[in-house]
């Protein structure tokens, strides 16, 4: 074999490992198929700078919960899916740098966007450099993030920091980005709408060369971090070459070193990438690594010059078709192409028609498509996913802080303290199996699993039980059979068969009545 087949075997093997631990195996159909093709002239869509006063149940936090990252069927790569394993579409805008334009970082703002624009996410752009957190604006930043997820989570809106290293190795600012980090991913530990993205466009070094200067090495080292302080949340992790080099992750993803729900940026902007870019995005795709669009614009790649609307309609059909989410470059009135608001506009929230800019009028036609059409979907499936959970206090205290885990942990492999919340164990032959409570936060519940072959041979396990309500996920395991109350399930290909004295986990997340217990009980092991 040669090099390059040798190499790609590798890589190919490294992501068909990296999709069997992290799989999901519950998961709704596709919400989006392609995006209408939007104008950056006419609007399609009413913006008079009116917002409703929307309850929490409504809003996209309310609808979806927590995110992760978890293999939906209807995808190539491993996607954002939301609490109930349904595959979710981020449609973002990005402020510009809060250090120049913090006056855009309101609730206001977050408002008009998330009820006349159709946008459910809003990313702060925190640069380092360039006079921001590192080197003068800290204290004031420090402000603006705050107000920004305080903002965004009484909206029930995503928000990511974004850590916006520009032009440079990000190594060379790690240990400001360990500081921030630790900061942030303490103070938002408990927020399920938080995203972190720990390097916008890294330039000068590979994602992975085996050296401590590289990408891989800083982006698992600043997920650790984020990780130790206690936080689940999604992972953005830029590339190299301005968040290009999506295709050089699969040889080394995160997932290697243990870090799971993480995904890996492509930018592009539509007046300067065409087909090249785009190959690497399915090339990415395809070797299963969980892309996200963190920032594009629909002009070249100065943030002014000219708009290609046609590329950047081709593009978003793209994304849409692999449910890769997205933020917009910039949320301002900036004298350039990829402001959304026009420089003569003064004002910071409920902009009129007038006040859009064609990169506006485009990101309203675009995002607002996009919603109609999750809307669409939701009705036309009968359900509306909302659910009045956490509701008040998610208004009150601008965050929900009873979420559930994410679906996308790793399993532990070892059995947890019995003594804690343990719901049933019951030998059949040589394999046990101990159910855990992972907690109940009232419409929903989490159950992990050690299923343990005590004997001296091989053997599969199937695991029964009953729970009170419908399971919405379950990792490391996949459902056989399931009528009113009674599950049957069994191991994946990679934990089906224990060999003797081997144990695995598995878990399942439940969406049920406050009184229900969502717990699993009269669990039996069958073993063949
Ligand atoms: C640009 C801004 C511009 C600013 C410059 C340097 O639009 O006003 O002077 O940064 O800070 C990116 C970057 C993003 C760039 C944008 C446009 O992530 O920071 O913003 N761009 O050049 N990558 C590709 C394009």
């Amino acid at each position: 074999m040669n090099g390059f087949k040798k190499s790609f075997v590798k890589s190919f093997l490294t992501a068909a490992l990296t999709l069997a631990v992290s799989t999901t195996t519950v998961c709704s159909t596709s919400v989006f198929v392609n995006a209408k093709e939007a104008s950056g002239t006419n609007l399609d869509y009413t913006v008079n700078g009116s917002v409703n006063n929307l309850s929490f149940d409504k809003t996209p936090v309310g609808r979806h919960g927590r995110l992760h990252v978890g293999k939906c069927s209807n995808y190539a790569a491993p996607t954002i899916l939301d609490e109930k394993g349904k595959a979710v579409q981020l449609r973002g805008a990005s402020t510009h740098g809060i250090q120049w334009f913090p006056q855009y970082v309101n609730k206001e703002a977050f408002q008009s966007l998330r009820d006349e624009w159709g946008i459910n996410t809003v990313r702060l752009a925190v640069y380092p450099r360039e006079g921001g957190y590192l080197d003068g604006s800290g204290a004031q930043m420090d402000r603006t993030i705050k107000q920004g997820v305080a903002a965004a989570s009484q909206l029930g809106m995503y928000v990511i920091i974004d850590w916006h290293v520009l032009n440079y190795n990000p190594n060379e600012t790690i240990d400001g980005a360990k500081s921030f980090f630790t900061k942030y991913a303490s103070l938002y530990k408990d927020y399920n709408n938080v995203i972190f993205e720990i390097a916008n466009e890294p330039t000068g070094t590979d994602w992975y060369n085996g050296s401590s200067n590289d990408l891989y090495t800083y982006s698992k080292t600043i997920s650790n971090v984020i990780r130790n302080c206690g936080s689940k949340a999604i992972i953005i992790c830029g590339t190299n070459t301005w968040s290009q080099d999506v295709d050089a992750v699969a040889a080394k993803p995160l997932s290697t070193a243990g870090i799971d729900n993480c995904m890996y940026t492509l930018h592009y902007y539509a007046a300067t990438h065409y087909d090249n870019l785009k190959s690497k995005l399915k090339t990415a795709l395809s070797a299963g690594t969980p892309v996200f669009v963190s920032e594009f614009g629909i002009c070249d790649a100065s943030g002014n010059g000219g708009v290609d609307i046609q590329n950047a309609n081709s593009w978003m059909s793209l994304l849409t078709q692999n449910n890769i989410g997205f933020c917009c470059w910039s949320l301002c009135n900036k004298g350039e192409q990829a402001s959304y608001i026009k420089t003569s506009t003064p004002k910071t929230s409920k902009w009129t028609k007038d006040e859009l800019t064609t990169t506006g009028i485009w990101l309203v036609n675009t995002c607002r498509a996009l919603s109609a059409k999750e809307d669409a979907n939701q009705s036309s499936t009968g359900k509306d996913d909302s659910s009045s959970k956490d509701k008040d206090k998610s208004k009150d205290s601008g965050a929900s802080k009873t979420n559930p885990p994410s679906t996308n942990d790793k399993p532990s492999g070892s059995s947890k303290d019995k003594s804690e919340g343990k719901n049933g164990s019951k030998d059949k032959g040589s394999v046990t199996a101990v159910a855990t409570s992972g907690g109940d936060w009232g419409t929903g519940a989490t159950v992990s699993f050690t299923v343990s072959n005590n004997g001296s041979a091989s053997s599969k396990w199937t695991v029964s039980f009953d729970a009170e309500g419908e399971i919405s996920n379950i990792w490391c395991a996949k459902i056989v059979s399931h009528k009113d109350n009674h599950y049957v399930v069994t191991g994946m290909d990679y934990n089906g068969t224990l060999a003797a004295g081997q144990s695995t986990t598995f878990g399942y997340n439940i969406t049920k009545t406050s009184n229900q217990s969502g717990n699993a009980s009269n669990v039996k092991v069958t073993c063949n």
